[in-house]
């Protein structure tokens, strides 16, 4: 089996995604998983959405950015629309709505490593596949009744990791930390890129670690956690 590659929240930040393509010296027999959050908050959401569309066999995952995009264009409801949406929808063709409705999926699951990679997370009470898609996409801390959280809305929460026994082995973005959060059951590899930090890929069987620093802060610094 070749290497499996899971990459992290790119946000528009093409520069760096290429950067690391080429660091990665990609194989054929390569797997390359994009955890989510393709698009917002960076310079060039169209162009990564592009880019990432164009590499044959890449699989794509399901980020709270795209549910977001994917709700609208159902019901074109403006209302829950973001400012950093509106920017993002001005760019996108017809061939990246194609890709963003038809491409994405809400997990991936591989049984040889048995791992599951997924953009947010999972809380520890039920089992991964019998939880929502605002959980699994949405999730980055637990509250004090077990309910899953953001650290916007609950800041005093605990870390869903901190509580995942497994198995499976989870990697995940979604909670941008300024270095890799590593648990003995999960992986957290969303280094906010967009937010000044580093675009990270994580690389399977060998447990490798590949990052390319962000160019810039792109998106306000202050929302990168240390960890
Ligand atoms: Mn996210």
């Amino acid at each position: 089996m070749g290497r499996t590659i899971a990459i992290g929240d790119v946000h528009g930040c093409l520069n760096e995604l290429n950067e690391l393509l080429e660091k990665l010296e990609l194989q054929p027999s390569d797997r390359l998983i994009f955890l989510g959050d393709l698009i917002n908050r960076g310079p060039n959401s169209h162009g990564v959405v592009k880019r990432v569309r164009g590499i044959p066999g890449a699989i794509t995952l399901l980020g709270n950015h795209e549910l977001r995009l994917l709700r609208y264009a159902r019901k074109e409801d403006p209302s829950i629309l973001r400012s950093t949406d509106e920017k993002t929808i001005a760019t996108l063709t017809k061939k990246d709505w194609r890709f963003l409705r038809h491409a994405l999926l809400p997990y991936f699951y591989e049984p040889a490593l048995n791992t599951i990679f997924v953009h947010g997370g999972f809380t520890p009470d039920k089992p991964w596949y019998k939880q929502s898609l605002k959980t699994i996409t949405g999730i980055q801390l637990i509250d004090n009744e077990g309910n899953p959280t953001n650290s916007k809305d609950c800041p005093q929460g605990i870390p869903w990791a901190d509580t995942w026994h497994g198995p499976p082995f989870v990697v995940y973005g979604h909670f941008p930390r300024s270095s890799a959060y590593e648990r003995p059951h999960s992986i957290g590899i969303d280094t906010g890129c967009v937010h000044g930090g580093a675009l990270t890929a994580y690389i399977l069987p060998d447990k490798h670690i590949v990052q390319v620093p962000a160019r810039m802060c792109y998106s306000n610094g202050s929302r990168l956690f240390r960890s």
